[in-house]
């Protein structure tokens, strides 16, 4: 049966289940449209990054022999959607008896696609993305009738279930988890691996000169580029990474470095979510590395976690829980998000190395994106919606199945405990212990209040006072809570002043949270 077979951008490996059983007469369709590249206001390296990593993948299986139907986002004709992309396809090429698809990894377009039976002449497949470990089902079974989701206690059944670092039944090493070792903060003497960085090619110049056109006023740095986009290219980072990075990964996993974003991370994940490389390929060389004793269980074993434990862990809840999911807001959180977060304008100093990094390489690494925008995000009872569009734009490996539970539940607890067990919050001396940035900010990390103070001090209490009543029953915030409780009036009221000077010079104290 002569069949359309459509790939999506970030579906770009020949494993794919929609290319499962292709025939050489089969058209396979893939396609640059405005609704994908619009959505939202994406990073331009990302649209650029994912465009040449199509127009590659296109190549690639054209030099197999298949059949490739090409749509640039400039063709004359594009209908700038996916459908009717497809509906084109079908008009244009007679004989065509089906469609396969696999599943889309955002919700938004999974609704799309499960009107596509209905709105087709011919009969449509929708394929599960099997590129994952975890399938929905399999996570469904897990979760059903546990009171907690808990994270730890899932990776411990993939580890079992895919064999990484196990002897036998039991963890390598005797323990599962070794993340109490990977908490250092940087030695100020400490090398850092220079990274390999890829020169851009004939295909990703057009495109870069593509996205400059018809984005001039986007958010993010085109050049320079760097990404490898090719699946090779894509292994190599991988090769880098475990022979230079991986060693040191789990020490300072953690720590962050003014000007030094990339750190003893992987830099692989806008990869692993567009497919060039396998999650479980990646994971296993990590694991032959410490067999040939080139890296540290504490490394290799937290480095696997992240892949096989939270990525795994949320999709499957992203996709357990959606779509209620994105419409909670636990802490009723309401005010805009800041401008700075676009500009980078701000006298904080690790608020404005994260966003210039991100906007230099729509990368920022976890703690970057956790503990600093994150957290300042969550203090300061910024919309969850605002914040969950920033994240879902600015970073090349970001889609909603995995940008949504990190942001919306990690980051900003607005799932009211579904992911984390109490809020992130932190005050300054958190950012001070693992970083460097205090030393060359404005604010005064050890100041509590008044106009020097670091703001994350007196916002990380007003966000105890503004939540007091939400939160009173968590047990992780008892301490705490009872700490506030033996606040004078006069030391709250001045907690609420300093938070609310604050909040109008960055103009963002129109909207107030309503009190619990
Ligand atoms: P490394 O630190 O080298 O980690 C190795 C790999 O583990 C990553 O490549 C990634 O595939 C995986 N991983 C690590 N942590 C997580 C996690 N919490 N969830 C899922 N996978 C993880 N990750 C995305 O891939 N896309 C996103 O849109 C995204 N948005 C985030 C938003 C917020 C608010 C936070 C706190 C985290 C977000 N993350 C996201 C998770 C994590 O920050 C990135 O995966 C990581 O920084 C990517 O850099 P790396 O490849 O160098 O990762
Ligand atoms: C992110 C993205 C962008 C920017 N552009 C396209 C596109 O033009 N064509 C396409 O097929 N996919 C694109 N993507 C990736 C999709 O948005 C992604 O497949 C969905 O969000 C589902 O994860
Ligand atoms: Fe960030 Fe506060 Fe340190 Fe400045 S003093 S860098 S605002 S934590």
């Amino acid at each position: 049966m002569r069949t359309l077979r459509l790939v999506l951008g970030d579906q770009l490996t020949r494993e794919l289940s929609a290319l499962r059983g292709v025939q050489p007469d089969d058209l396979i369709l893939m396609a640059e449209v405005n609704d994908e590249a619009s959505y939202i206001p994406h990073h331009r390296k990302k649209i650029a990054f994912l465009f040449s990593a199509m127009r590659h993948f296109a190549h690639s299986l054209r030099e197999e022999g298949l059949r490739v139907r090409y749509v640039r986002l400039d063709d004359p004709g594009n209908a700038h959607s996916l459908e009717g992309e497809v509906a084109r396809a079908l008009a244009d090429e007679a004989g065509l008896q089906r469609i396969v698809h696999t599943e889309p990894g955002e919700y938004r377009l999974m609704e799309i696609m499960r009107e596509w039976p209905d709105r087709f002449d011919v009969p449509v497949e929708m394929r599960a993305d099997d590129r994952f470990i975890c399938s929905h089902e399999r996570f469904a079974r897990w979760a059903s009738g546990k009171q907690r989701l808990t994270m730890e206690y899932f990776y411990r059944e993939m580890r079992r279930e895919t064999g990484l670092l196990m002897d036998g039944d039991e963890p390598e090493g005797g323990q599962w988890n070794y993340d109490a070792e990977n908490r250092k903060a940087l030695p100020a003497d400490i090398r850092l691996p220079r990274r390999a960085w890829v020169e851009p090619d004939a295909i990703t110049r057009d495109v870069m000169a593509l996205v400059e056109e018809r984005f001039p006023d986007g958010f993010g740095d085109i050049e320079p580029f760097g990404y490898a986009e090719t699946r090779e290219g894509a292994l190599e980072q991988l090769g880098w990474f475990i022979e230079n990075a991986l060693p040191d990964f789990g020490d300072y996993q953690d720590a962050l470095k003014d000007g030094e974003t990339f750190l003893f991370h992987s830099v692989l994940s806008l990869y692993l979510n567009c497919g060039l490389l396998d999650p479980m390929e990646v994971c296993r060389k990590a694991e032959r590395a410490w067999q040939d004793g080139k890296a540290p269980l504490n490394a290799v074993e937290g480095f696997i976690r992240q892949i096989i434990g939270w990525r795994e862990y949320v999709r499957g809840i992203y996709w357990h829980l959606m779509p209620e999911y994105l419409e909670r807001n636990a802490l009723n959180a309401h005010r805009p998000l800041p401008e700075f977060y676009w500009t980078a304008e701000t006298d904080m100093a690790c608020i404005a190395d994260v966003v210039n990094t991100t906007r230099k390489h729509a990368y920022a690494h976890h703690i970057q994106r956790l503990m600093v925008t994150g957290n300042f995000a969550l203090l300061a009872g910024i919309d969850p919606r605002a914040v969950n569009e920033w994240y879902l734009a600015v970073y090349a490996d970001a889609y909603e199945w995995v940008e949504a539970p990190n942001t919306h539940g990690m980051a900003l607890y607005a799932d009211g405990g579904v992911m984390a067990t109490k809020p992130y919050a932190a005050s300054g001396a958190y950012i001070d212990r693992m970083s460097d940035h205090c030393s060359k900010c404005r604010y005064d990390v050890k100041a509590k209040s008044g106009e020097k103070a670091c703001p994350f001090n007196y916002l990380y209490w007003n966000f105890m006072l503004e939540n007091e009543a939400r939160l009173k029953g968590n047990r992780r915030l008892g301490p705490i809570l009872s700490n506030l409780n033996r606040f004078s009036d006069a030391r709250r009221e001045a907690i609420r002043g300093d938070a609310n000077r604050f909040f109008e010079s960055i103009g963002i104290a129109r909207t107030q949270r309503k009190a619990s």
